[in-house]
């Protein structure tokens, strides 16, 4: 059985306690590895090591730490297909999106930052001809990152590039759900001549590892990604210790379709942006409304298309739904199905556990589910379930629609569907999300801020945002006469 190993002072090596945990291929509901169950023994040797690290790291020409990052983003390029095998093994989203958009868009962070940090510019404030001010920013000193199960690669090295290509060092724990891309990158990263001790990797649980991380005094800035509950737990030991905190939470995401929009657009795009990695993605779209007059036409349409969808076998080619991360989440999902029936729900498709033949025979599959007739206010429409289950709602006008699409705690990210500019614009101020989508979804420029509203999170990643996250800054004032 494969063991995982933690990644610290450039070395991969067991944890203190020489404890491992189960890590489960879930579509076959089958452990088929270990992974570390490190303690904040672990993390304090890692600490110890980030802060050797930190002056040559921080001090290294930039150009030579882009160099470095950039051989670590060459190295996923040429273990493309390994790193897309391993995604989907680990985390049962089928192979052909690990290969489209997971392990592409790992390289693309890596590059993104590590070209990025060479023109980063600072500022200057002329005071008359009395004075010069400039803004002095220089690496923050060891920053946390801790990323989610969900796309696993993507937001492990969404996290990390920006602090390394700022000049941190890094503690950095990805889920113990979905660890195994993470182990295969420190691979990737002594290979590439990443200095020892400038990214350190402790696997392990939440409320061991993650918490030792968050609560270490030599860890000055935290970049999370998870759940609002997690992120709650991390602010309330964080904030007293006056630490600088990123945190990438959930959503329930409103994706509103007027009846002038492009129809076949509109149709292809929200199946994708309602089932996508199982709809197991923070930005994916699980409450439509449609303006009433195309209501109908579009929900028969919706849901032929749902049924269409082929559910099994994540390594089949031809596969659109795989199997959900784990048998705790299958059953979470499985349980806001039966509460939407509860609250009054009509399922059009599916809501069902697929028992898939073959070797996924003992995997966590759920059916794409389509349910109409609950009221926007219902726990169904309020809480993330983070699963393959859209509802879809009837409205008649803007006023009515904002209303529905502002009405829960989450504010990360809303889709708009109409042609007529002036609406477009219009309902983008009115929706309370930090990410809106005109006319397509989940199409990113790394350059915009990134993040969301009210309980979807605090800050803004992405772009140069991320990258001044990481940097500490201070004015200094030069008097000339
Ligand atoms: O996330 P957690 P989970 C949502 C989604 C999901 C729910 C819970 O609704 O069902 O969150 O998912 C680490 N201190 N999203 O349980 O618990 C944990 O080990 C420090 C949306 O997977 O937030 C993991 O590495 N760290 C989200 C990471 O936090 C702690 C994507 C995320 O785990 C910790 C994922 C603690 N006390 C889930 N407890 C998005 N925005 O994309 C846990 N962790």
């Amino acid at each position: 059985m494969q063991k995982i190993l933690n990644y610290i002072d450039g070395s991969l090596i067991a944890p203190t306690s020489n404890q491992y945990l189960d890590n489960y291929n879930p579509a076959e509901g089958k452990i088929y590895s270990l992974i570390p169950d490190s303690d904040a023994t672990d993390v304090s040797k890692a600490v110890d090591a980030a802060k050797a690290a930190f002056l040559e790291w921080s001090t290294m020409p930039v150009e030579k730490r882009s160099a470095i990052l950039l051989k670590i983003a060459d190295l996923i390029d040429r273990d493309f297909e390994k790193l897309a095998l391993a995604e989907s093994i680990d985390n049962g989203k089928p192979v052909s999106q690990a290969k489209s958009l997971d392990i592409p868009r790992a390289a693309a962070n890596i590059r993104f930052y590590a070209t990025g940090a060479m023109h980063a510019a600072s500022e200057a404030h002329i005071t008359g001809v009395e004075a010069v001010n400039y803004t002095l920013r220089t690496p923050i000193g060891v920053a946390g990152c801790i990323s989610p199960w969900n796309l696993p690669l993507y937001l492990f090295t969404w996290k990390i590039a920006p602090a390394l290509a700022a000049g941190c060092t890094v503690v950095a724990k990805p889920s113990e759900i979905t660890p195994m891309t993470a182990f295969l990158l420190t691979q990737l990263c002594e290979e590439a001549g990443l200095p020892k001790g400038v990214l350190n990797v402790v696997h392990g649980l939440g409320p061991k590892v993650g918490q030792a991380i968050i609560e270490h005094p030599d860890i000055i800035a935290i970049s999370f990604t998870g759940g609002t509950v997690t992120g709650k737990k991390i602010a309330a030991t964080a904030a007293p210790m006056l630490k600088k905190l990123s945190l990438e939470l959930g959503g329930k995401n409103p994706n509103i379709i007027f009846a002038d929009c492009d129809f076949e657009l509109t149709l292809s795009t929200t199946i994708s942006s309602s089932f996508s990695n199982q709809g197991e993605i923070c930005l994916c779209g699980s409450r439509i409304f449609v303006e009433r007059s195309l209501f109908d036409q579009f929900t028969e349409e919706f849901v032929k298309r749902t049924k269409a969808l082929a559910i099994g076998d994540p390594l089949e080619p031809s596969t659109r739904i795989g199997a959900l991360v784990s048998e705790g989440h299958m059953k979470k999902v499985l349980s806001y199905i039966k509460l939407a029936k509860q609250e009054g729900g009509k399922i059009l498709t599916g809501g069902k556990q697929v028992a898939v033949s073959g070797r996924c025979a003992g995997g966590y599959f759920v059916e794409p589910t389509v349910i109409v007739g609950l009221n926007h206010d219902c726990r169904t429409n309020q809480e993330e379930i983070f699963g393959p289950v859209v509802t879809i709602q009837p409205f008649d006008t803007e006023e009515e629609v904002l209303g529905y699409a502002n009405s829960t705690t989450y504010g990360l990210s809303a889709t708009i569907w109409t042609e007529n500019l002036k609406r477009a614009h219009r309902i983008s101020a009115g929706v309370k999300s930090g990410i809106i989508w005109v006319n397509c979804w989940l199409f990113r420029d790394l350059r915009t801020p990134f993040g969301g509203m009210k309980q979807s999170g605090i800050g803004r990643e992405g772009g140069w945002d991320a990258l001044k996250f990481f940097t500490e800054t201070k004015n200094v004032c030069i008097k000339l006469s």
